[in-house]
């Protein structure tokens, strides 16, 4: 993929890519966070009518975007150009309706004005396992003790192949993505970088979602994580709020949290704005800093080689279809 050290030669290659998105499926659609997931092909192929994971393979994620009062509200932000002298001017309504006091009607606004209102994200060329993660599916639970993680989940995880995370490596190496860091300590055993997820457009603080990645890369997951990497996991409580202030969000309305299981088995943590809902939050998936950091110092410092871990699989992924080979019930 092109560098992204140069925004808007990015945005034209990506929309180079999107003009010749074809599409083949809606894999999902999800009408409370308004995003929609599209699977199609790129390119000119002989197999452009069949969807060929790893090749042609592409996944679009489209959301609609929250409506930026920050830029409203303070006219000289930089992403906001406002030349109409009223926020409604340049606004084009249709099918209307008027009721008493009571209008409505759906339409289009000035985006000078408004911001962006729409978030592409592209994954080309999509594996597989891309195609799997965003399409509708059965959830299926699962309940892993230590023996079951040891017998199944950890071999799993150790089969995973190095390319799976070079994104991650891009990051940490400053290969890609270096100009969106917004904080680093590059301490080999306690350091880590932190910058906007790739799911948060990095300019309506009500929305910030960012991601710190530790340099470290022998944590796979919560699993691997001792009273060992206590300074790791305090430092990276601590320098969030650092990062956090670049937006002008404070550090009481921060959510810390790891998944598990994650889409990826380099340790990272998720930080979002407390005001942040839906977004991955699930008590079967997120697993809070501060209560991570409680369990290992209060309670056991092999806490999570200990406790029995819960979660939902999509009856998709690899991971269910790798559990339930092992459980000899279908998938
Ligand atoms: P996860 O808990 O492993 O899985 O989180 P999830 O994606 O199912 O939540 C990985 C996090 O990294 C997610 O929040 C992704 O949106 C984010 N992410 C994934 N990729 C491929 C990138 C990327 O290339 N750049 C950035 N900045 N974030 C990414």
């Amino acid at each position: 993929m092109a560098s992204t050290s140069n925004t808007t030669s990015s945005s034209a290659a990506i929309k180079a890519l999107l003009n010749q998105f074809q599409l083949k499926e809606v894999l999902n659609e999800d009408i409370s966070t308004k995003t929609a997931w599209l699977l199609g092909t790129i390119g000119n192929g002989d197999d452009l009518d069949k969807v060929v994971p790893g090749k042609n393979a592409a996944v679009v994620t489209l959301e609609r975007l929250a409506v930026f009062t920050q830029g409203i509200a303070n006219p000289g932000a930089s992403n906001l150009r406002r030349s109409e002298p009223n926020l409604f001017t340049a606004l084009a309504l249709n099918s209307g309706e008027q009721n008493d006091i009571y209008s409505w009607a759906t339409g289009f606004v000035n985006s000078d004005v408004f911001g962006p209102d729409i978030r592409v994200s592209l994954i080309f060329p999509a594996t597989q396992k891309h195609i799997d993660k965003h399409r509708r599916q059965q959830r299926r639970w699962i309940t892993e003790t230590p023996g079951l993680y040891t017998s199944i989940t950890e071999p799993f995880i150790n089969a995973q192949p190095a390319s799976r995370i070079q994104w991650v490596y891009n990051i940490l190496s400053k290969k890609e993505e270096a100009e969106r860091i917004i904080y680093e300590d590059p301490d080999r055993a306690n350091g880590f970088i932190i910058l906007p997820d790739l799911k948060w457009d990095a300019a309506n603080a009500a929305s910030m979602y960012l991601v710190a990645i530790v340099h470290r890369r022998d944590l796979r997951s919560l699993r691997d994580l001792t009273n060992a990497h206590l300074p790791l996991l305090n430092n990276i409580r601590e320098k969030a709020a650092i990062a956090a202030e670049r937006y002008g969000v404070q550090r009481d309305k921060l959510r810390l949290y790891i998944h598990y299981q994650p889409s990826y088995y380099h340790l990272h943590v998720h930080i979002t704005n407390v005001d942040l809902e839906g977004r991955g939050i699930a008590a079967d998936r997120a697993h809070l800093l501060d209560t991570v950091i409680s369990n290992i110092e209060d309670i056991a410092h092999d806490y999570y080689q200990k406790v029995t871990l819960a979660y939902a699989l999509g009856s998709d992924t690899e991971l269910w279809q790798h559990w339930a080979s092992h459980l000899g019930s279908s998938a």
